[in-house]
């Protein structure tokens, strides 16, 4: 970190552009980095992105001579934005996702997998962000409750407890009387303190994640960073009032058009399709929504489930994009979820990624019970096909 902070120092220009996740902990990372940079007189530009996708990347490496900076996502995809940067503009990564080494000596990856930490464990990027910040200038250290939240939010606990790097922040932000410890019988309960009196870092979060995720086209992500620096005011109460509300409705309306006989059904998947009904919500929502009816009886227990959602041609804060790309979110029923764990069903992980590659698709966050992909619009029900195919070529039911 010290190394790429000299590096920043040495380059041309004093704007520099930060891309961050849109959940708590990417919000939290996007807060730290802007404060932190503009404290040495740097002007920030920050995007707040759902997913790197490659569309979207294209467009940020058609610029030269920049510092780009990257914050809870493309550490495994260095490699790719090695190969899109040549040497053109200073990139640091600062994600704690699993990470590959950059190919190219001007794409710093600080992703701390490389460097013998559990991003899953030991760091989230909101702590990468802040022991960053605070190598830029000890005075970063009032930002420790803001790595802590991060941290809590993304929910890596060990016994129930924050470990290691997520820890020392915490333990920070406690000498800083920003942060509350209790302990109870299964942990501990992290405390952050507000305006409005002590609150869970948990419900934190949440908040957080409804003004990154529900809120995402509507400035959420802008909201999110200011609640980050600035604490909760009833301006940002009330977007989330508002936010939660349309999450309420759509949901429900989607609820309402799933009634007996609209699931399309395939041997061992039941699938839909919302198209752009979940606008102006985030594409995260997808997967949000089936895990509100996954264990329902709107659903085949039995099978798999899956949901589409058009991607919008639309990236807050850049020109229109062209994706022409629609997300599948999948999900498994408790049923499903007991014979993927025992090793008799296949794991989301395998199944969704192997039929993405197959039609040239994009996958990316793929956990053996919940994984979510991309695929250009048309190639749905030929995806569905492409997972029955994988399953039926397997000894699983
Ligand atoms: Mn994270």
């Amino acid at each position: 970190m010290e190394r790429a902070i000299q590096e920043i120092m040495q380059w041309p220009g004093k704007t520099i552009q930060v891309f961050h996740h849109n959940d708590s902990d990417g919000l939290t990372s996007g807060a730290i980095l802007e404060r932190a940079l503009e404290r040495q007189g740097y002007k920030v530009q920050r995007y707040c992105l759902e997913k790197p996708y490659p569309a979207v990347l294209k467009k940020v490496y058609e610029q030269e001579g920049r510092i780009l900076i990257f914050a809870d996502f493309a550490g495994r995809i260095a490699p790719l934005l090695s190969e899109l940067n040549k040497g053109r503009n200073l990139t640091l990564i600062l994600d704690h996702h699993v990470a590959e080494a950059s190919t190219d000596p001007r794409v710093l990856n600080l992703d701390p997998d490389l460097f013998g930490l559990k991003g899953d464990r030991d760091i989230s990027a909101s702590t990468t962000c802040y022991l960053f910040a605070r190598a830029l200038d000890p005075v970063n250290r009032d930002m420790a409750h803001i790595a802590a939240v991060g941290a809590v939010g993304d929910g890596f606990f060990v016994d129930g407890a924050l470990v290691s790097q997520n820890r020392d922040a915490a333990m920070e932000a406690v000498q800083q009387g920003m942060i509350e410890i209790r302990k109870h019988a299964t942990g501990e309960q992290y405390l952050l303190t507000t305006s409005k009196g002590p609150i869970n870092c948990i419900e934190f979060g949440d908040y957080l994640d409804v003004l990154g995720g529900v809120g995402y086209y509507q400035k959420g992500p802008d909201m999110g960073v200011r609640v980050c620096l600035e604490g909760i005011s009833p301006e940002s109460d009330r977007m989330v009032e508002e936010l939660k509300a349309i999450r309420t409705k759509i949901f429900n309306d989607e609820i309402a058009r799933l009634q007996p006989g609209a699931m399309k059904q395939a041997p061992h998947i039941q699938w839909f399709h919302v198209e752009k009904r979940l606008f102006p919500m985030g594409v995260k929502m997808i997967g949000a929504f089936c895990d509100a009816i996954k264990d329902t009886n709107l659903i085949d227990p039995r099978k798999y489930l899956a949901g589409f959602q058009v991607i919008p041609d639309e990236i807050p804060g850049f020109d229109a994009i062209k994706f022409n790309q629609v997300k599948i979110s999948m999900r498994a029923s408790p049923y499903m979820e007991g014979e993927i764990r025992a090793g008799r069903a296949m794991g989301l992980n395998i199944l969704l990624p192997e039929a993405t590659n197959r039609l040239g698709g994009f996958s990316d966050a793929c956990h053996s019970l919940t994984a979510a992909t991309t695929v250009a619009i048309g190639k749905e029900e030929k995806l569905i096909e492409e997972m029955e195919q994988i399953l039926k070529g397997e000894s699983y039911g």
